[in-house]
């Protein structure tokens, strides 16, 4: 096909017939049977034409009915388009094709590292966009129910790579409640974990708190599910957050339950004393023999460097110092993470925030693939 597309000018009418719609995805484009690039191929074809995936990765209907034969794949995208548990600005229902679109211009193939030298895309691991989870945007409850069954089928289906039999999953959110059925499902393969929470809040509040104590259903929101997941024995206490910089509720009451949920703090501000080395060391020290579980609130950044978010706080990290950080974690065991709280409809033409999402979930994918881990089907 490329080489008839080479020629198109010469006689484009007739050629053009044989031009194959829709393309199922960039990658396959300019790749070879072998894994190879196509001698001539055009590398920068792929990227804006075929269907849209994180980072022009193949698309594989993970969410096949029961049955049905499906692709095999070690690590796995999926968005989960929910925004109705936030307490300020909504819109991260469309995050993860904000994501995606701020992927556009990462492409498998043209992804060697010029800090490591690696491409973490053509190592051991299949990586694959199995799309978004089909939620209900009119009932919470019922919408995490359903993120809570996508999880299990997509980390429920056999591994490629046969020794490490559970695939991992990276969530694009949605709002942060979206962590509690990851979570959820982690804990079924892997048990209780530590997380590495990147936030500018706690995110352990109160159901009574934060939702007022009017009603169940009000208290399971963006700023309680760790409250809940802490509960709900998914979480280890070794956890930690990174980031935190928005004021708290009460005087004391707020920072004792966040310790009594087993987190620890690492302040915005303390990078500039920490620097990102020792921000690196301190994750590190509190989370050491534990499996990992990251979840990065887009909210850490600054402003400056991710305005389309719903409740954004000034004084945040840079992105490179967050990159940075993330591919500092390298060697932990990631068992599962998300970026989350991306709402694409306050960034500007310059999509500064979902380039930056799109380079987070870079970052977390290089994680799991530079550690596998073993888990339990
Ligand atoms: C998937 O597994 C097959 C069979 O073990 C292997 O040949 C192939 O290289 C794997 N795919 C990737 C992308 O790792
Ligand atoms: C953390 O949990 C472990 C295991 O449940 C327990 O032995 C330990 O005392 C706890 N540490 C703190 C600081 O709560
Ligand atoms: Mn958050």
């Amino acid at each position: 096909m490329l080489r008839s597309l080479s020629v198109l000018g010469l006689a484009g009418t007739v050629l053009a017939r044989e031009i194959t719609f829709p393309p199922v995805s960039g990658v396959q484009h300019i790749l070879a049977d072998d894994g190879g690039l196509v001698p001539g191929g055009d590398i920068s074809a792929a990227m804006y034409s075929g269907l849209l995936t994180f980072a022009n990765l193949p698309y594989v209907h993970c969410l096949a009915a029961d049955g049905t034969e499906v692709e095999k794949y070690d690590i796995a995208i999926v968005g989960a388009p929910f925004d109705t548990g936030v307490t300020a600005r909504p819109g991260a229902r469309f995050g993860p094709t904000g994501i995606r679109e701020g992927s556009r211009r990462i492409s498998p193939e043209f992804s060697w590292s010029v800090y490591t030298g690696r491409n973490h895309f053509r190592e051991w691991a299949k990586i694959v966009d199995c799309g978004d989870a089909p939620l209900t945007v009119l009932d919470n409850t019922i919408a995490l129910k359903q993120l809570d069954k996508t999880h299990r089928v997509i980390s429920g289906r056999k591994g490629n790579d046969s020794e490490y039999a559970v695939p991992r999953i990276i969530t694009l959110g949605g709002d942060h409640t979206t962590t509690l059925p990851a979570l959820r499902s982690t804990y079924d393969h892997w048990g209780a974990v530590s997380v590495i929470h990147f936030d500018s809040h706690l995110d352990t509040w109160d159901p009574d708190v934060l939702g007022g104590g009017l009603s169940h259903y009000a208290g399971v929101n963006h700023g309680t599910f760790l409250h809940i997941a802490h509960e709900e024995g998914l979480i280890l206490n070794s956890s930690i957050h990174a980031g935190i910089r928005a004021p708290v509720a009460n005087k004391k009451y707020d920072l004792k339950h966040d310790r009594a949920c087993g987190f620890h703090i690492i302040k915005a501000r303390d990078l500039d004393r920490l620097g990102v080395q020792g921000v690196v060391d301190r994750l590190k020290e509190r989370t050491t023999g534990t499996r990992v579980y990251i979840s990065v609130d887009i909210d850490v950044l600054d402003p400056a460097y991710a305005p389309a978010t719903g409740t954004a706080e000034p004084g945040g990290f840079t992105t490179r110092e967050l990159l940075t950080i993330l591919d500092g974690l390298s060697g932990m065991e990631v068992i599962g993470a998300d970026v989350v709280e991306v709402a694409p409809i306050y960034d500007n033409p310059g999509e500064t925030t979902t380039l930056a999402a799109a380079e987070v979930v870079r970052s977390l994918l290089s994680l799991m693939v530079d550690t596998p881990v073993k888990g339990k089907l």
